[in-house]
């Protein structure tokens, strides 16, 4: 599905106002610092376009943002999303695989929007949707019990919950939208109950821990990309929660009983090769968390490198280079 298979858009979003807990903004930068770019320019080969320096969109972050419908910070995530559906968007257009690195996980409502748009436009086609985490993410401005929008994305772009006036969420048109058939989900192991509804009146696909304990992780990836359908353009949003604890420490809803990172990195890799990634999102590292645990900020971003890695190796010979590299003690 994609016009330049070796470019890559980058969209870097220091944004952390879909949650309460500062530092999720300083993670596209620390993964950055890390070398992460460059490994995937030099090492994997990719040419680089798009915002590979960190966008705050403190333009767009009002002084005052009152909840609304129980949202809190409505108007900056609105307007932040926005902005990054168009971000993602013009890279998409291009025919480039476009990597977005956050930033809390609402900002997957803009990233949605963007490949969802561009997709329709350019190939005339529905993306479907791969949701790695221990969440659901899927709970709409009045099932939820936060008001955090990180904990709403899913239910924006598919249209479970629909915005109202323009700054409040109301640009999301049906060009941005997907659709619950094409959605699956790994990795959930905390739903709050208003999600377990929604899941079940909806016949979403999910795949939790117990079915991946259960099956493993391979037979849950054939189910999960065949619930897709062959040759379908996929968007992978992966939420470094999804990862247990014990792997990815620094993030702001960590919850136990999670994946191993090899298990991660097999979802992203299975992706890969199906040949029909246009987008991925890795979301919620924030380094500023976990401090009491020795090297934690570290890991979790060493972590995510190797998930994005996961999802960009475009060439079997480049698996085991990185396996290599990367995994051998
Ligand atoms: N995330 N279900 C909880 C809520 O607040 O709605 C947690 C959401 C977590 C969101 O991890 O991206
Ligand atoms: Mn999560
Ligand atoms: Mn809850
Ligand atoms: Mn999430």
């Amino acid at each position: 599905f994609l016009s330049h298979p070796e470019d890559l858009g980058i969209v870097a979003v220091g944004f952390s106002g879909g949650q309460g807990k500062a530092g999720v903004d300083t993670g596209p930068t620390e993964l950055i610092e890390s070398g992460l770019l460059t490994q995937v320019r030099d090492e994997l080969g990719y040419n680089l376009h798009g915002h590979t320096t960190v966008d705050q969109y403190t333009d767009l972050v009002p002084a005052d943002d009152p909840p609304h419908r129980g949202m809190k910070n409505p108007r900056a995530v609105s307007a932040v999303t926005r902005r990054i559906a168009d971000q993602v968007y013009e890279q998409a257009r291009e025919g480039r695989l476009v990597l977005t690195l956050g930033g809390d996980h609402s900002i997957a409502i803009g990233t949605l929007a963007g490949s969802a748009r561009a997709t329709r436009e350019r190939l005339g086609r529905e993306i479907a949707v791969i949701w790695v985490d221990a969440h659901a993410d899927i709970n709409t401005p009045e099932t939820s019990d936060s008001g955090n929008v990180h904990g709403m994305p899913v239910a924006f772009a598919t249209g479970l919950a629909k915005g109202d006036k323009e700054e409040f969420f109301g640009w999301l048109k049906d060009e941005h939208r997907v659709s619950v058939k094409k959605l699956v989900y790994i990795g959930l192991r905390d739903v709050d109950s208003g999600e377990k509804k929604i899941l079940r009146e909806n016949g979403i696909k999910a795949f939790s821990m117990f079915d991946i304990d259960k099956h493993g992780i391979g037979r849950v990836m054939e189910m999960a990309l065949a619930h897709i359908g062959n040759d379908t353009p996929i968007h992978l949003s992966f939420d470094v929660d999804a990862l247990d604890p014990m792997w990815a420490p620094s993030t702001g809803t960590p919850v136990r009983g999670g994946l191993t990172l090899r298990e991660g990195d097999f979802i992203c890799e299975s992706v890969h090769a199906t040949g029909s990634l246009v987008a991925v999102d890795l979301v919620e590292v924030n380094p500023r968390l976990a401090a009491d645990v020795e090297g934690a900020a570290r890991e979790t971003i060493r972590a995510g490198c190797s998930l994005v890695r996961g999802s960009l190796v475009y060439e079997e010979r480049r698996v085991i280079e990185r396996v290599h590299k990367y995994h051998w003690p």
